[in-house]
């Protein structure tokens, strides 16, 4: 079987879509850090659509930080790549090319800082997950205390963090007189443009001295947009049955396929130190007040998700869609979801009904694999601006928060490393060391693991370890998950709630 490349493009299936466009023209207007598939999922497969409408400008040079799996796999394909479009029984397959290049900082630093500084370069996008902010998720500040910060701190012209490779681009670009590019986030981060710039002027205040440029944080905040986005697209991680799906449809082996769901949504401020593709042309949304749709997804979505995995993962569901047929997982979906809702100003033209309806479809998609375990990872990263955040607003409201101090509860248990089949549930998480050295500290009584976990200030604050509503909902909700299980936790407050 051939390896898809642009040589053997010619070759594939009828009735798979590929790049309409010539692609030897295509210039590199736009650097991503975070090759990994959910970039390649949304972000590249807008760029496609913008160059199939005739564009070509706006080719992606995509570098991974970490690891070279996504650049060796590509490279020899010339950046071509499937993506599988999966619903409710039916898979549609479609050959992307925006990727012109597919690098890895470790194996070409060089070339990926000389992208970042060459006068093309108008955008810098992001998808490196939370944890890639090097940032504390409960103040939205740098940690400065992150052993890659530090690092990158001590020798800022060599840099390893994404944050410490965008501040070293705007110094050489200002060395240079090299004008700003736009910085995108596009992580599910709470308000996730203006925290990476919170992020980025701290950095840059710490090593302007070691650039010896007293202006650099200053340069920075004058000129560099980081306008705030929305992202959505559920992308299921890879398994090996995904590439042998892809060879299937395509007719030529890919070695790093994408898999996702048909939905898919972008909305970005309106607000670039750069020119941009017109994105809008081919389905994003552009606005002035992003804030609604992040808070609605990252409430409504992303929370409902870590309910999922944590409650679903512990009750032995491995996938999203396995968890939502378990009706009291999914009765308890809903209602979180209403509590959320309590906390939120819907953007305009968007109805909640709706927007609950087809979330509640999208989550109940039996063709994807979409793991529980993949969701329940960084938990410490993603609770905040998911869970405690409407707790937060909750409290401030007097309203009940059983529903999401059970998530909270749910994390904890989940923490504990094994599922009520005793299975291992493995934790993968920036701060797993930490999390497990303090539950092993702590008793078997939930107060005690509620209360070593709540020790944590940056994930959860000041304010919420010392509220006693939040304290005794957490330490309930443990309790019952600890004695009787998930399923009859869950009953038990569908019967509460209704009283
Ligand atoms: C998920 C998200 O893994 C997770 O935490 O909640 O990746 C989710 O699938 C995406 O945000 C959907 O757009």
């Amino acid at each position: 079987m051939n390896r898809l490349s642009q040589s053997t493009l010619g070759g594939v299936k009828p009735g798979v879509t590929v790049p309409s466009y010539d692609r030897a023209r295509v210039e590199s207007r736009i650097v991503h850090l975070g090759a990994g598939a959910f970039h390649r999922s949304h972000q590249a497969v807008y760029t496609d659509d913008v160059m199939a409408g005739g564009d070509t400008r706006w080719g992606i040079v995509t570098a991974s930080l970490h690891s070279p799996a996504i650049s060796q796999a590509l490279t020899p394909q010339d950046g071509l790549y499937t993506l599988l479009v999966d619903d409710n029984g039916t898979t549609r397959a479609r050959v992307i090319g925006s990727l012109k290049e597919v690098l890895c900082l470790g194996e070409s630093r060089r070339r990926l800082q000389e992208q970042l500084c060459s006068p093309l370069t108008e955008i810098v996008s992001l998808t490196i997950t939370e944890k890639g902010y090097c940032y504390e998720p409960s103040s939205a500040t740098l940690d400065e205390s992150h052993a890659d910060i530090r690092a990158d701190l001590t020798a800022p012209w060599n840099p390893n963090t994404a944050i410490g490779l965008l501040v070293a681009a705007i110094y050489e670009r200002k060395k240079n007189g090299v004008k700003p590019f736009t910085i995108l986030s596009c992580d599910n981060l709470p308000s996730n443009g203006l925290t990476l710039r919170r992020v980025l002027e701290r950095y840059a205040e710490l090593a302007q001295p070691m650039f010896s440029d007293a202006q650099l944080k200053r340069h920075l905040l004058d000129h560099y947009a980081c306008p705030c986005t929305m992202v959505d697209r559920i992308t299921p991680a890879v398994v090996p049955a995904d590439l042998a799906r892809a060879e299937q449809l395509v007719g030529a082996h890919d070695a790093s396929p994408v898999v996702a769901e048909p939905f898919s949504q972008w909305v970005i401020e309106d607000a670039f130190s750069s020119n941009r593709p017109a994105w809008e042309s081919v389905g994003a949304t552009f606005t002035d007040d992003v804030g609604a749709f992040e808070e609605m997804k990252l409430r409504l979505l992303n929370g409902s998700h870590s309910a999922l995995a944590y409650l679903g993962g512990l009750a032995g569901c491995k996938t999203v869609a396995a968890a939502m047929q378990d009706p009291g997982l999914a009765r308890f979906v809903r209602a979180l979801m209403g509590d959320a809702a309590d906390t939120l100003a819907m953007p305009a033209g968007v109805g909640l009904d709706d927007y609950m309806r087809s979330l509640l479809r999208r989550f109940g998609n039996v063709s994807l694999n979409h793991l529980t375990a993949q969701i329940a990872m960084d938990g410490s990263q993603k609770l905040p601006q998911r869970i405690l955040e409407p707790i937060r607003l909750r409290l401030a409201r007097g309203l009940p928060i059983d529903h999401h101090a059970l998530v909270v509860a749910a994390w904890i248990r989940y923490l504990m490393g094994r599922d009520e089949q005793h299975g291992v549930l493995a934790i993968n998480d920036p701060m797993a060391d930490v999390l497990a050295q303090a539950l092993a500290r702590a008793s078997t009584q939930a107060d005690d693991l509620v209360a070593a976990v709540l020790g944590f200030a940056q994930v959860f604050g000041r304010d919420l370890p010392g509220n006693p509503v939040f304290v005794r909902s957490v330490v309930h909700a443990l309790q019952n998950l600890l004695s009787q299980g998930v399923r009859a936790t869950l009953s038990a407050l569908a019967s509460a709630r209704v009283q």
